[in-house]
């Protein structure tokens, strides 16, 4: 199959990814209007794929929480936080995503071939599982605009496990700037190997070496993180270390850090709950103790210059469902949250430029 081909297959227009007929429609008919004015939006929405191969920055968005674990809720980040973006990109759309499912390698056939039927209605070989679709999505929109920078919009923290490979291939010296208040390596959660708790694990062995990843904003973990840089021999900044020596010198720390490895290309992937829970409490594992948001902005601001940022994503945004009356409708979420990722995200959007 073409490379044009997959993506109007594997993707669907913005906001689209929640399959739904009444839940938040309306908040999804203000994004496409925005967007696409009163064209019909399917048809407006797979003429633009013709300039993706022109864009220098590209927004995906991929709404699946199958991967989470305490609160789920992270699949309607994505149509959530693009109403918070002001920074320029072009809008790819989101990932078709069947919320059974995870990754097609816990799927039999059959079951592969019955999604198949139901998403594509044909026989072909797509994948079908959200991050399996992802990481497809990835690898084809940088085929098709090999400069092209990736934001992401999770979902909850599984989907990086997807949308990191496609750039540690094409940068095999990655580095990853990883926000979070955990860790996420475990390598295995109930015996599942592909979660939100376990991406970073999965991650690290395919770096050129450990210390290639930066973690910041650590703090509710079983272990303490001599723990961790021993066993995996990463580099953890937690946010108790940024409180006492400062956002400027930890970020002098994670510069040297990468310099040392010779990295010039870093991805960043940021879990909303690394930000303490008093300004970004809609997430799945609020959590007090956290960076605020300034001193995340002072490390992004810090540290991206050095470096060419050749994608990033934001993840576990989950503006809560409430029900009004008889009908279901997205609640107005915790706004200080979604100000919070918004402004953040611009930033990352804005670091693609340097
Ligand atoms: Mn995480």
């Amino acid at each position: 199959m073409e490379s044009n081909d997959i993506l109007n297959h594997i993707l669907c227009p913005p906001g689209d990814g929640v399959f739904t007929v009444e839940t938040a429609k309306e908040r999804k008919e203000t994004l496409q209007k925005k967007l696409y004015g009163d064209e019909d939006c399917k048809s407006a929405w797979l003429k633009s794929l013709s300039s993706l191969k022109d864009s220098p920055t590209v927004l995906l968005g991929v709404p699946s929480d199958t991967g989470g674990g305490i609160l789920r809720g992270a699949n309607w980040g994505p149509l959530a936080l693009r109403e918070y973006l002001k920074e320029d990109y072009f809008d790819v759309g989101d990932i078709r995503v069947v919320p059974h499912l995870l990754h097609d390698n816990y799927l039999n056939t059959k079951t592969i071939e019955n999604v198949r039927q139901a998403l594509y209605q044909k026989t072909c070989d797509l994948p079908v599982s959200p991050l399996s679709l992802a990481e497809l999505a990835v690898e084809t929109i940088l085929e098709i605009n090999p400069k092209a920078k990736i934001f992401s919009v999770g979902g909850d923290h599984s989907v990086s496990a997807a949308l990191v490979p496609p750039f540690v291939k094409k940068y095999p010296n990655l580095g990853i700037l990883h926000f979070d208040a955990h860790t996420d390596l475990l390598e295995e959660r109930l015996g599942i190997d592909k979660c939100f708790a376990t991406w970073a694990a999965h991650i690290l062995p395919s770096l050129d070496h450990p210390k290639n990843m930066a973690q910041v904003g650590i703090r509710r973990s079983g272990q303490v993180k001599e723990f961790w840089e021993k066993k995996f021999g990463i580099s953890q900044y937690w946010s108790q270390d940024v409180f006492d020596q400062g956002p400027d010198e930890i970020s002098k720390q994670i510069i040297a850090q990468f310099n040392d490895r010779g990295i010039k290309d870093v991805y960043i992937s940021f879990d909303i709950d690394a930000i303490d829970s008093e300004y970004a409490s809609a997430t799945g594992t609020p959590e007090t103790g956290g960076l605020r948001p300034h001193e995340a902005s002072i490390i992004i601001d810090s540290v991206a210059p050095h470096f060419n940022i050749v994608g990033a994503d934001m993840v576990e945004l989950a503006p809560f469902i409430n029900h009004h009356g008889s009908k279901p409708t997205l609640a107005p979420e915790p706004s200080s949250t979604f100000e919070v990722a918004g402004l953040l995200s611009d930033k990352m959007l804005a670091t693609f430029k340097n």
